[in-house]
């Protein structure tokens, strides 16, 4: 099993249901197969602050006082933008069965600088700085539920990304190191 299909694997875990070894000849006409679904899924990743902007007040819910790199900053993207693009039929026109979105817990509120690249935030959502909320650049807690709650209603699965080996980089905003292990209870 490569990188890829782990990563896969630990994220389905977290969210939905189990992971097994997968096989390039698996169908999904075994109905006493528990991972049938998962081996014939076409799964859509999306970065949440890319994809759809449905909620212009939350771009700058944390502010950037240094100007990003280009690309390299929150360009507004968020749950509600995600939401909006699943009623408008979007995922379900192209054969979708699963949406993957970037992570949506909180990160880190401050930059970093990344040499060629330039100053970097944490559009991308790998820079966690609180496990337990949603990031408000992101929208909301209800927003998430709301999101999910859409996608099973047009018959889509949803994959919760989640960080679990790691924290974001301490900035220049004041977030603090991680803590020596990320796991809160
Ligand atoms: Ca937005």
């Amino acid at each position: 099993m490569g990188l890829k299909a782990g990563m896969l694997c630990a994220a389905a875990l977290f969210s939905l249901s189990g992971c097994a070894t997968t096989s390039a000849n698996s169908t999904a006409s075994s109905t006493a197969d528990g991972n049938a679904f998962w081996r014939n899924a076409t799964v859509y990743f999306l970065m949440t602050d890319r994809f759809a902007n449905g909620d212009p007040s939350n771009d700058r819910a944390v502010p950037q006082p240094a100007a990003p790199g280009v690309l390299r900053g929150f360009e507004g993207g968020d749950i509600r933008g995600v939401t909006q693009r699943i009623e408008e039929g979007y995922f379900n026109a192209l054969g979708v069965d699963a949406i993957w979105t970037t992570p949506v817990i909180t990160n880190v509120r401050g930059s970093v600088e990344e040499g060629d690249w330039g100053r970097t935030y944490a559009y991308h959502g790998y820079w966690p700085l609180d496990w337990t909320s949603v990031d408000p650049r992101f929208g909301s807690e209800a927003d998430f539920a709301q999101m999910v709650r859409t996608a099973h209603a047009h018959n889509l699965r949803v994959f919760a990304d989640v960080i679990i080996n790691h924290a974001g980089p301490v900035t220049d905003a004041g977030d603090p190191r991680g803590p020596a292990t990320p796991a809160r209870t």
